[in-house]
């Protein structure tokens, strides 16, 4: 058994069954591999923002890592984008990437790179296996190494003739890590704060997202006062009816300092202080009052759903705390699109346990009060601001939870950076309704520029505007084999996705705002 089938055989034993891959030459063992081997579903992705994109999406949804196969590393850098949305998301991933033959590199061959810097700029663990026997095991620590909470990039780089040298077959799977438990000293601390401090908020994020997580929190605030808020992008986030209704830190930096003006202590649960996505001369980094405390409760890989359900115990918070409505009961609207229109008539239709994938940008501005009382869903987001996240993330979405709908919403500017997901989606048959919120320009930048009383030039139109000629998404999408249809009115819409909603299948509707 060659050093690749060793290292596919320890993937699947490792619990890995899924592979997105764009392979190349240096990769083609693998792909002999594959074709021998039972238990891994080959997914390709026609370019690699793809691949990474729909390993951070699955990943998020399986809560296990798929593997991603990259060809050296000019095609591991195609990719960096979206592994960067899943480090910032905690997402796991193991990605192999191919490589020139150990003796072969010395030549100096055109695909030659610094891959493993590429790599150790996004990856959590990187290894470049030595050796056909080494790669079953360098491949099991990969994997235990992306399972280390809470979530991690681990990138195994191996040579070609590493994947065609005799190998010793699959290496041994490694225990998965447990999150470690908040400390009994800080839960004290922070239980003092929650008796007697006014002004607490807790901030949430990671795993305290869970219905589990959020449940605890609102045990707490209801005995408390405290108030919950998440940052402004979530990983993933229990929603809808019957889950606790919490609200973000807005992205606007000045509505974010107004809007957490009122908290004297401020509990991190999981999430970093409250930052401006960007700074602005003049500006604060820090949304929160400079007098508000910060305490720590959790890091991101401590088990912060166990350290809100000790404290909601050892405040004698009651067990049993109703939820209650809040937010606009959803409706269908009319007329011309309006955030928060569309997002009430999103609410009114959304499927049954469904899947969001948002990469709206400003087009989901006004989507997540109106969404707390749509049917029960999971929100998943760019935790890392770099756009083209939305089709891929919903496409590995898909692949996790065949049984469930995904619906990407995705801005049009950023669904140009890898709508090569739609043939994804299409050709492994993937039950996502995309809707792609075609406004024709990049709009929150144009909204930077009018907010800093700037009023756009010939550079602003030629760099923010994205007619001449306009995108048309409908023969984009079916040139990609997805079937598709323009609306330009929420009633339009309303019916379109509820049809689209009541097939299998992906379809696409372009919103033209
Ligand atoms: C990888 C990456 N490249 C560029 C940017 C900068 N950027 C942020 S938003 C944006 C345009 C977004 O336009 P669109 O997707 O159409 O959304 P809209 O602003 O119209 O809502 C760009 C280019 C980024 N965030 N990430």
């Amino acid at each position: 058994m060659n050093g690749a089938e060793s290292l596919i055989r320890t993937l699947i034993a490792s619990d890995v069954e899924v592979c997105f891959a764009n392979p190349g030459t240096s990769e083609i063992q693998f792909v002999i591999a594959l074709d021998k081997v039972e238990g891994m579903r080959c997914v390709l992705g026609v370019a690699e923002a793809v691949v990474t994109g729909c390993a951070d999406g699955y990943a998020r949804m399986a809560e296990k890592p798929a593997a991603t196969l990259l060809h050296c590393g000019p095609g591991f850098a195609n990719g960096i984008a979206n592994v960067h949305n899943a480090r910032r998301a905690n997402a796991p991933m193991v990605n192999i990437v191919g490589d020139q033959a150990t003796y072969h590199r010395a030549f100096d061959p055109p695909l030659t790179a610094d891959t493993e810097g590429l790599a150790r700029a996004v990856s959590h663990w990187v290894r470049t296996s030595g050796s056909a026997q080494q790669v079953s095991s360098d491949g099991a620590a990969a994997v235990q190494a992306a399972r280390t909470p809470p979530g991690q990039i681990a990138t195994l780089i191996v040579p070609a003739d590493v994947a065609w040298g005799e190998g010793i077959g699959p290496g041994v799977p490694l225990p998965v890590p447990v999150r470690p438990q908040v400390v009994p000293e800080v839960l004290q601390t922070v239980a003092r704060i929650l008796r007697s401090s006014e002004g607490v908020m807790l901030l949430l994020t990671g795993q305290t997202l869970s219905e589990a997580g959020l449940f605890a929190a609102h045990r707490i605030a209801q005995a408390t006062g405290a108030k919950l808020r998440t940052p402004t992008h979530v990983p993933r986030m229990a929603c809808g009816r019957g889950r606790v209704p919490v609200d973000r830190v807005p992205y606007a930096v000045d509505m974010a300092i107004k809007g957490l003006a009122e908290f004297k202590q401020i509990i991190l649960v999981g999430a970093k202080p409250p930052m401006g996505f960007f700074a602005y001369p003049g500006k604060p980094s820090l949304m929160a009052p400079q007098d508000c405390a910060m305490t720590l409760l959790a890091r991101p890989e401590q088990d912060g759903v166990a350290a809100l359900q000790w404290l909601a115990d050892e405040i004698g918070a009651p067990r049993l705390v109703p939820i209650k409505e809040t937010g606009p009961k959803p409706r269908i609207a009319s007329g011309r699109f309006q955030p928060e229109a569309f997002g009430m008539t999103l609410a009114a239709l959304l499927p049954e346990n469904a899947i969001v994938a948002d990469d709206s940008i400003t087009s989901g501005r006004a989507l997540f009060p109106v969404m707390f009382n749509a049917s029960p869903h999971d929100w998943i987001q760019s935790t890392g601001g770099a756009i083209g996240h939305g089709f891929p993330c919903a496409t590995g979405a898909a692949v996790a939870c065949p049984n469930r709908k995904v619906i990407c919403l995705q801005a049009d500017g950023a669904g140009m950076y890898t709508l090569q997901a739609l043939w994804t989606q299409a050709r492994e048959k993937l039950d996502v309704v995309n809707v792609v919120f075609a406004n024709r320009v990049y709009k929150i930048l144009y909204g930077e520029l009018r907010a800093g009383g700037v009023m756009p030039g010939r550079a602003a139109d030629t760099f923010f505007d994205l007619g001449r000629p306009d995108l048309d998404w409908v023969r984009l999408s079916k040139g990609m084999g997805v079937e598709a249809v323009w609306v330009e009115t929420l009633e339009a819409f309303a019916d379109t996705f509820r049809a689209a909603c009541g097939r299998r299948g992906p379809f696409l509707i372009e919103f033209r705002i």
